[in-house]
């Protein structure tokens, strides 16, 4: 399924996926939860890295409060597992996804936003749940992943009291690791992304993959599963490839 409020480009291996709603503030309908889902499950097998974009001032305004009135509790349930999927498949789908920020990056945008690997803010950036006064809760798997970034305790406030985070406290509170210049989200998102698309497939696997399940581990079921992957990846081709060009003094040096 294609969606006009939904746009897939490829600029070589990198794929441009860009919410195109901004008259609703790039709000997800339905329709457009479905078209993202759609477009995850099917990224060329070139692709590499991916970087999600909202068109207009603002990234996104969260879940389109206009179909909510529309459905009863077992819809609402529905509903939400219709979202697990879809930003199930952002989070654990083929590459990794960074997400330029910028304006609004509330409700279920914060919660799109939190399914993807890296986060690049600008300074117009500002981070909300407004689920709190809409009397309603977070459905797109913001309970799991929020927490995660920013800690229980601060999620809970956003959520009791309407705190608005800036930019700047959004940073420093681990909502995003790259804070930058307003207008400058996309072009750093496109730029880390070539980055990554440089990295040994498996590599990237490994951390999109592993890394979040060894964090949910024991500690020496973490340990375990790490040595099974940090043995897979070192056996690949690749890897092999990439030390022996280091050793032959043929690879960058890490540059401080
Ligand atoms: C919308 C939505 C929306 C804007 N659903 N239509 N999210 C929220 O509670 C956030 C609601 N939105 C806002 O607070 C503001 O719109 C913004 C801060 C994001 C942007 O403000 P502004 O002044 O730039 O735009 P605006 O004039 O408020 O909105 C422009 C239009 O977009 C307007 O429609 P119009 O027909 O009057 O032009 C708005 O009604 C419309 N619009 N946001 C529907 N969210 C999986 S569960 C997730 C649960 C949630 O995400 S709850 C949080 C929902």
């Amino acid at each position: 399924m294609t969606h006009t409020d939904l746009q897939l480009e490829l600029q070589d291996n990198i794929a441009i996926v860009r919410l195109n709603r901004a008259s609703k503030r790039n709000a997800l309908s339905d329709a457009l939860i479905l078209a993202l889902r759609n477009t995850f499950e099917n990224l060329p097998s070139s692709v590499r890295a991916a970087v999600i974009d909202g068109e207009g001032p603002h990234f996104c305004a969260g879940l389109d409060l206009s179909e909510l009135q529309e459905r009863d509790a077992g819809q609402g349930l529905i509903h939400s597992r219709m979202w697990h999927a879809a930003l199930d498949l952002v989070q654990h789908g083929p590459v990794p996804v960074i997400a330029a920020l910028h304006g609004a990056v509330v409700g279920g945008g914060l919660e799109l936003a939190s399914a993807c690997h890296i986060r690049v803010a600008d300074s117009t950036t500002f981070y909300a749940l407004p689920e709190g006064s809409r009397g309603i809760f977070v459905g797109g798997g913001g309970s799991v992943r929020i927490p995660k970034l920013i800690g229980a305790a601060r999620m809970t406030d956003m959520m009791l009291t309407g705190r608005v985070y800036s930019a700047e406290e959004g940073e420093r509170a681990g909502f995003a690791q790259y804070l930058v210049a307003e207008g400058t989200a996309f072009d750093k998102a496109v730029e880390l992304a070539k980055r990554v698309a440089t990295n040994a497939p498996l590599t990237n696997y490994a951390l999109m993959h592993a890394l979040p399940r060894i964090a949910e581990q024991p500690a020496d079921h973490g340990f375990f599963t790490e040595a099974l992957m940090a043995g897979i990846a070192q056996s690949a081709p690749d890897a092999k490839e990439r030390v022996r060009a280091f050793l032959e003094g043929k690879a960058n040096k890490v540059q401080k």
